[in-house]
């Protein structure tokens, strides 16, 4: 008899650990404390997950299959993945394993090893719910001197014929992204999220996280995310006729109390594998052709599933496992007690870290712009901003959380994803945002104790890192402005920051 184990962001029926399953065969699900506490996982995220797994092993039950399922409560529950399919090959005569990669560096080394530890044999299938393989990246990045996702984004494009006119993109460009950067309006009609009464299952799960991860990072209540693939489908369906219309138009901006704007709230889904990355494509691309949604728009959310999600898993996969010790800046500051209890008088900084707590959520500028930006220009250790990051988003997994963060946020890996560092003063905050408007601090003063810190700290991450980016032709522009400044100037910016970090450093409210 078969063993398949199916992890909690394996929800899919056309998994490869499936393929070929037959009632006799015993599938095996489990909640456990190590992949629950191995980062301590917001509580939101918990519950989720736990419910959506719930949910689909009684699917596979309806579709007449034997499913085990242990749940986090069990007094039988042996704790970890490993221990639980020993515990089925005591119960069981199982003759073979059968798993679908898992999506973690992590646990993928570990399974490799569990044919010797368990003595049975361990089929570790490809993920195949993806649009590239590995090795497809693989032959895509062979001699490259750099991995920009653009040109991967236009392989994928014509290769899966997507928005495409023949050979040429549909449009006659590739991006629209200079359309995409339209900041705040007044007046926005941003239409309501889908939200999703808790049945008694989710009820069932939400009692037992409040009552063993109370220790955890985040609100469980309210909570009104989709745990089934049909609940999942409507969520897509929602963003597709409500949100994809103005989605590229307002990528880019952030409203005060406003944190869904025009985004799609699927990663949850799509990372855990209620929904493909195929039919949220396709989804968009006949909303573009039946003249729901501009091409703006359609181009903009392709982009980040065909390009972006694929790329960054590709780049995850060929880098690691060093690509998470990388620290090009060598940052070691401490996570600030803010990125934890929003504590702080920085305004932009305490809206996206209420917003994370209360929804597991944060858009992309928000991640990136905001909370990214701050851990750059404050130098604070990667290995505690991945951390963060893991463990406070619904979607987070570190496939898809660490090129993000230690790529693109943190320019860790030394220019690997990003070609150069996403680092902004408070201009870029105030153009995208209104969350100035409500600040103790001013955005419009440089220096001293009233000035908005991210201004004078993003001078003196240039100042301070000129040994390592003064060469890249992307930060020329920064680095004349940096000469330029007088050394007054210089001296104002060092001062503050010295001033801020000291402050920082003994947990003021800053
Ligand atoms: P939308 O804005 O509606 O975008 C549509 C979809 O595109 C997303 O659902 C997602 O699947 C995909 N996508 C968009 N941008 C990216 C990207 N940069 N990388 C991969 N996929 C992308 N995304 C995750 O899924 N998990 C993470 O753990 C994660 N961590 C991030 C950390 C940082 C610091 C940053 C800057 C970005 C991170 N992202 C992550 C990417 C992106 O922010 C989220 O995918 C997005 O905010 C999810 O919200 P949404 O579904 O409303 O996305
Ligand atoms: C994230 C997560 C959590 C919180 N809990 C479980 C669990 O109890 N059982 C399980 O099979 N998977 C869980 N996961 C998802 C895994 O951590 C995920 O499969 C790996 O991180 C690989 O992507
Ligand atoms: Fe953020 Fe500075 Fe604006 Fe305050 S003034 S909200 S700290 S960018």
């Amino acid at each position: 008899m078969k063993l398949r184990l199916i992890l909690g962001d394996q929800l899919s029926k056309n998994l490869s650990s499936l393929n070929d399953v037959t009632a006799d065969d015993i599938i095996l699900m489990c909640e456990v404390r190590a992949e629950a506490t191995y980062v301590k996982h917001h509580k939101k995220k918990i519950a989720f997950l736990f419910s959506a797994m719930r949910h689909f092993a009684h699917d596979l039950r309806s579709d007449g299959l034997t499913v085990h399922y242990t749940t986090y409560d069990d007094p039988a529950n042996a704790g970890s993945l490993l221990d639980e399919v020993q515990r089925a090959l005591d119960r069981f005569d199982i003759t073979e394993i059968i798993v679908t990669e898992p999506g973690e560096y992590r646990l993928l080394s570990q399974m490799r090893a569990w044919s010797d530890t368990l003595g049975v044999p361990v089929d570790i299938r490809p993920d195949d719910r993806f649009l590239a393989t590995h090795t497809e990246f693989e032959n895509w990045a062979a001699g490259r001197k750099q991995l920009r996702m653009e040109y991967f984004y236009r392989e994928m494009r014509r290769k899966h014929d997507i928005l495409m006119d023949g050979e040429k993109p549909i449009g006659g460009q590739w991006n629209f992204d200079d359309e995409n950067l339209a900041p705040p309006t007044q007046g926005l009609n941003i239409p309501d999220p889908y939200e999703q009464p808790a049945d008694d299952i989710t009820r069932e799960v939400m009692a037992l996280v409040d009552a063993s991860f109370s220790d955890h990072f985040g609100d469980l209540t309210p909570f009104h995310y989709a745990v089934t693939r049909e609940g999942a489908l409507d969520a897509l369906d929602l963003f597709i006729n409500t949100r994809l219309a103005q989605f590229g138009t307002f990528q880019d901006a952030m409203i005060q109390g406003q944190p869904w704007m025009f985004h799609s709230h699927i990663a949850l889904y799509l990372n855990c594998g209620l929904l493909t990355p195929s039919e949220c494509i396709r989804a968009a691309e006949r909303a573009y052709h039946s003249g729901d949604a501009p091409l703006n728009a359609v181009e903009g959310f392709v982009r980040q599933i065909l390009g972006w999600r694929e790329y960054v898993r590709g780049v995850y996969w060929l880098r690691m496992p060093d690509y998470r010790n990388a620290n090009f800046f060598e940052a070691t500051r401490d996570l600030p007690h803010f990125y934890w209890d929003a504590q702080t008088r920085m305004n932009c900084l305490r809206q996206c870290v209420t917003e994370t707590r209360q929804n597991a959520y944060a858009h992309h500028i928000q991640r990136l712009m905001v909370l990214g930006n701050f851990a750059l220009l404050a130098a604070l250790d990667p290995a505690q901003v991945n951390d963060w990051y893991l463990l406070v988003y619904a979607d987070a997994y570190e496939w898809v959380e660490l090129p993000n963060v230690h790529g693109m946020v943190l320019f860790a890996d030394g220019g690997v994803l990003a070609s150069k560092p996403y680092a902004a003063s408070g201009a870029y905050i105030k153009r995208m945002s209104n969350y100035c408007d409500g600040c103790s601090y001013n955005v419009g003063q440089k220096n001293g104790p009233k000035a908005c810190p991210f201004n004078y700290l993003y001078w003196d991450f240039i100042d301070r890192n000129a040994d390592k980016l003064r060469g890249n032709p992307r930060m020329g522009l920064a680095y004349n402005s940096l000469d330029r400044m007088t050394d007054q100037k210089r001296k104002a910016i060092r001062d503050d920051s010295v001033r801020f970090f000291k402050a920082l450093d003994n947990g003021e409210n800053v």
